[in-house]
């Protein structure tokens, strides 16, 4: 991926929709992630538009009058693509392709894209092939509404255009139906994997919001892994086995025996993280839930660090891993907190208790952890209560953060 002064990058302006009801504050927090995410994909983002409007416009979603005032900014500022914080149909997007003459991208397609991007190993791009096919077979209407009316006319059916749909239809479900007995094969092969692991070690999985610092952390604990300040930098589920200290008597002397553990980084999530790619990387998730343990590591310094674990907490929910037969024990990492003030830091305790608060890039706060997982071992779990960020929010994910 180039940087950020290469000469080479795309350009781009970003649109989110602001409702009579809708605050300020969380569309512009939308749009700066949505900055980051097409920073994290190689684009240079020229300028960001809050786009009110009482309803949908349901041809263009934005309404004509105002995309064309943005895209004329965008042409003069020499960006080529517009990304749209909504979720827009094809037809839409054809419809403000047609009006702003720009390349039009929506959230979903800018996450898979950069999931295409990053994908490496089989099962990854699989699984994100997977989840564009999802993707792209409802909209594939839209790109071809010229081809009907060329073809039928007012009031016929069966043109070419038509019929064209139907074969591309037909070839994305049989690809689908392809990746998808591909995938159930990849899912045996890592379930073989899996029990060949060193069987008596302990596997944490270290899950929560991108760029939180999860591969810091497993860098920290084991050695292994590259950082990088880009959303969605890890996609493949890699473990390494992480040393734990030495042990401990109950007079602090060294009983000789070493203890170790598993720790697996996973792909972070995000707010409104694509359905497609929750399904499609259910078995790649399949290491979260089969985890012995959680390590939830966030960004202590996020402005919206509570939002943010409401997020993690309802995708965990989503993939099965937060309802009464399946409760981890689970320990939240407050990261970053080198980026924090000791007032702030104080805070934080009161807030999250049994929270351990750390810096992964330096190792601090790293014994802490380590002295949790070793408590884990050798068992039996314990059982606990649901932290207060944890419990369903019964006003819905987008709820929690809107407000
Ligand atoms: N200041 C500070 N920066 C950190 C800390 N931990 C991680 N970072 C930085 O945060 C950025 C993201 O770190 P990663 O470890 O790649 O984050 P991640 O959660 O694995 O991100 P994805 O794989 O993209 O979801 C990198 O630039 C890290 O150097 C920390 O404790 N303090
Ligand atoms: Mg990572």
């Amino acid at each position: 991926m180039s940087d950020s002064s290469s000469p080479q990058l795309l350009r781009c302006s970003l649109i989110a929709h602001q409702g009579p009801s809708d605050r300020e504050e969380p569309i512009e927090e939308h749009l700066a992630e949505l900055a980051e995410l097409a920073r994290s994909r190689g684009f240079e983002v020229v300028s960001r538009h809050r786009l009110k409007r009482a309803s949908i416009a349901p041809r263009t979603y934005y309404g004509s009058g105002q995309l064309e005032a943005v895209a004329d900014e965008a042409a003069r500022r020499g960006a080529s693509v517009l990304i749209c914080d909504d979720e827009l149909s094809g037809s839409q997007v054809n419809a403000i392709e047609k009006l702003t003459r720009m390349a039009c991208v929506d959230r979903t397609g800018l996450i898979l894209s950069i999931f295409e991007q990053r994908a490496q190993t089989r099962e990854a791009r699989a699984q994100v092939e997977l989840a564009r096919c999802e993707y792209e077979l409802p909209r594939l209407k839209g790109q071809w509404t010229h081809l009907e009316r060329q073809g039928g006319g007012v009031g016929l059916r069966g043109g070419p255009g038509e019929t064209q749909i139907e074969v591309d239809r037909r070839m994305i479900r049989t690809r689908i139906s392809q990746l998808k007995k591909e995938l159930v094969h990849l899912e045996q092969v890592r379930e073989t994997q899996r029990q060949g692991r060193p069987g008596n070690l302990p596997r944490v999985a270290l899950v929560g919001y991108t760029n939180a610092g999860k591969t810091s952390l497993l860098k920290a604990l084991t050695g292994a892994g590259e950082p990088q300040d880009l959303l969605f930098a890890t996609l493949d589920t890699t473990t390494r086995k992480a040393w734990l200290g030495p042990d401990l008597n109950a007079e602090g002397e060294p009983t000789g025996a070493v203890k170790h553990c598993l720790v697996a980084d996973t792909v972070g999530f995000i707010r409104k993280l694509p359905h497609q790619l929750v399904a499609a990387f259910r078995s790649t998730l399949g290491e979260v839930r089969t985890a012995d343990a959680l390590l939830i590591v966030a960004d202590a310094a996020d402005p919206d660090l509570e939002g943010r674990l409401r997020v993690v907490a309802d995708t965990l929910r989503d993939i099965g891993c937060l309802d009464d037969h399946h409760l981890q024990p689970r320990l939240l990492v407050l990261n970053q907190v080198d980026r924090l003030h000791r007032p702030q830091r104080l805070d934080l305790k009161r807030t999250f208790p049994h929270a351990a608060q750390a810096v992964a890039i330096s190792g601090q706060g790293l014994d802490e952890i380590r002295a949790w997982i070793r408590d884990l071992i050798p068992g039996p779990v314990k059982a606990r209560d649901l932290e207060w960020w944890e419990l369903p929010n019964p006003k819905g994910r987008e709820a929690v953060i809107a407000t």
